[in-house]
């Protein structure tokens, strides 16, 4: 018999619910006194298909004064400890932030800022095209491309993934400027510039260079095959710039613009420059219909294949309008038609489109009254139903059995992201905040493998993250702040198909083992929806 909680905690006035496999009478205690400060019977129960099996949910949102405290069952099976308080997502926050840092690529990660997780310089040496690897040519052109983060636990760098987490960042910030004052210590805290700009200033000035002069934008800089478990300052293999995909060409106009508007109060030289190079890939867009990317025969980093990029364009609309007053008229005329195509409700890096729903339903001034209705009818009838789906959940997440991909947190916080635009904008603000809430306290601990997926956080935090210096810096607790993968009810690695008997639940279907990159990696865009659910609730 097990009790699920968020294993960190919940705002004081907010809803509370645990998940306990037995029904009975349950009682939540004060950690430091050991008085029971609630206790009821709860004995209606469900059978949650995602987890496979029956549920009863221990409802004490009326416990309310701050503390620590832990739940109990008569049977004395006991949960992880949590906190109620003001700001309970605070250091949170801050190590989901900070571990973008120690994802950059090109540079030292010294003692003063990295802490015990220090590295030498990677990645340092010039890349080559793709042809020039595979034709052998000899003197090959070279092209400086040091910088950015890495993608996840393997050391590529990606074009559409890097735009889709620097979107959540930049738009968590625009939104909730507040949540982002306190410094990282990080190289550059302390110049003036909040640390969440100085963070994502560092992938910006890398992805700045993978524009090429006629505006296309190169998919991927990645080596051949991924690396082998090693630091990345030992990997030396080539980095090639793989072909231009129109996924990356908008996906890159859209961040580039955004970032135009963003950095103008900070950095107007790159402001003006961001906006020029977005032009620049506009106009390749202009010029060029859908260009896919699939890996060439025997190269096997990421993919990131996408058969569809009219949502990609309809952000990079969106955006321009924004950002280019001069020719907003042909921006909006261009969003309007690519509304009609897209779902207006997903924030990953396959479908953009809600990105671009952020982008109307937060300056609706510029776009017509048409568009504005139709993105917010598409983003109320998804919540609407996600809502639902919640409420069946005997977990509390908007979760179908199905939707247990690889990935599935990025899903989960995805679907915060959504609510949380759904409060900002579509009424019913309170409802729609627990949703939200909903999402994160699945992901920190309220689920049915009782782990907490963030790194650090909670008493029963996952530790193996499938992450090379993680593995190899020979330092046993991982970095703070990761956020996993999480569950893929159909796992594609060995590790997890050891380890998972065939038959597991999907929301079962994780293992904490360094191994399972399907189940247990780390990744930029995982962490960036989950850092702008964090910033909504400490505003
Ligand atoms: O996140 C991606 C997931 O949705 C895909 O199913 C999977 C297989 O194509 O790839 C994942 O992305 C990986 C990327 O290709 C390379 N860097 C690590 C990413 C996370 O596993
Ligand atoms: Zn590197």
């Amino acid at each position: 018999m097990a009790i699920y909680l968020n294993q960190v905690g919940y705002l004081k006035d907010a809803k509370k619910v645990a998940t306990a496999t037995k029904a009975g009478r349950y009682q939540v205690v004060n950690v430091q006194t050991k008085q029971v400060v609630w206790e009821k019977e709860c004995n209606a129960g469900a059978f949650d298909a995602a987890a496979g099996e029956e549920t009863f949910g221990v409802d004490f949102s009326e416990v309310t004064a701050l503390g620590d405290y832990y739940v109990t069952g008569e049977d004395g099976s006991r949960s992880h400890p949590f906190v109620i308080a003001e700001k309970p997502y605070g250091n949170l926050h801050k190590d989901l932030m900070k571990a973008l840092y120690y994802q950059r690529c090109g540079c030292a990660l010294e003692e003063e800022h990295a802490g015990i997780y220090t590295h030498a310089a990677c990645h340092t040496e010039p890349a080559i095209l793709l042809e020039d690897y595979l034709a052998g040519t000899e003197n090959p052109q070279t092209f400086e491309m040091q910088g950015g983060w890495h993608d996840a636990g393997d050391f590529g760098r990606y074009s559409t993934a890097a735009a889709v987490a620097l979107a959540h960042l930049l738009y968590a910030y625009e939104l909730f400027p507040e949540s982002f004052t306190e410094e990282l210590n990080i190289p550059e805290s302390g110049n003036g510039m909040p640390d969440v700009l100085n963070e994502c200033l560092y992938e910006l000035e890398w992805l700045k260079k993978m524009q090429r002069e006629d505006g296309g934008v190169y998919h991927k800089l990645t080596a051949w095959c991924h690396a082998p478990f090693i630091m990345p300052e030992e990997d030396h293999d080539p980095f090639l710039l793989y072909p231009v995909s129109s996924l990356a060409v908008a996906d890159y106009a859209a961040v580039m613009a955004q970032a135009s508007r963003v950095y103008k109060k900070f950095r107007p030289e790159f402001a003006k420059e961001a906006l020029t190079r977005a032009k620049k890939s506009w106009q390749w867009l202009k010029e060029h219909d859908y260009v896919g990317f699939h890996n060439p025969e025997g190269s096997n980093t990421g993919e990131y294949g996408d058969g569809d990029d009219n949502d990609e364009r309809f952000w990079a609309a969106c955006e321009m309008a924004r950002a280019d007053e001069e020719n907003r008229a042909e921006y909006v005329a261009a969003a309007e038609k690519y509304a009609k195509m897209v779902s207006k409700t997903d924030f990953g890096w396959v479908d953009v489109s809600a990105l671009g729903s952020m982008a109307v339903l937060t300056e609706k001034e510029i776009f017509t009254e048409a568009l504005q209705e139709e993105v917010a009818q598409a983003v109320i009838t998804e919540t609407d139903r996600l809502l639902q789906i919640q409420e069946e959940s005997g977990y509390g997440v908007a979760m179908l059995p199905e939707d247990y991909c690889w990935g599935s947190n990025m899903a989960v916080c995805n679907r915060g992201m959504l609510f949380i635009l759904r409060a900002l904008c579509g009424g019913k603000e309170e409802l729609f905040q627990e949703a939200a809430l909903g999402q994160l306290h699945y992901l920190l601990g309220r689920n049915a493998t009782d782990y907490s997926y963030v790194t650090g956080h909670g008493e029963h935090a996952f530790k193996n993250p499938h992450n090379r210096p993680s593995e190899c810096d020979g330092i046993e607790e991982p970095m703070p702040g990761w956020v996993s993968g999480g569950p893929f009810g159909t796992p594609a690695d060995e590790a997890a198909k050891e380890k998972i008997p065939a038959g597991t639940a999907p929301m079962k279907c994780y293992v904490d083992d360094v191994g399972s990159y399907s189940t247990n990696e780390i990744t930029i865009y995982w962490n960036s929806p989950a850092i702008f659910m964090t910033a909504y609730f400490m505003k």
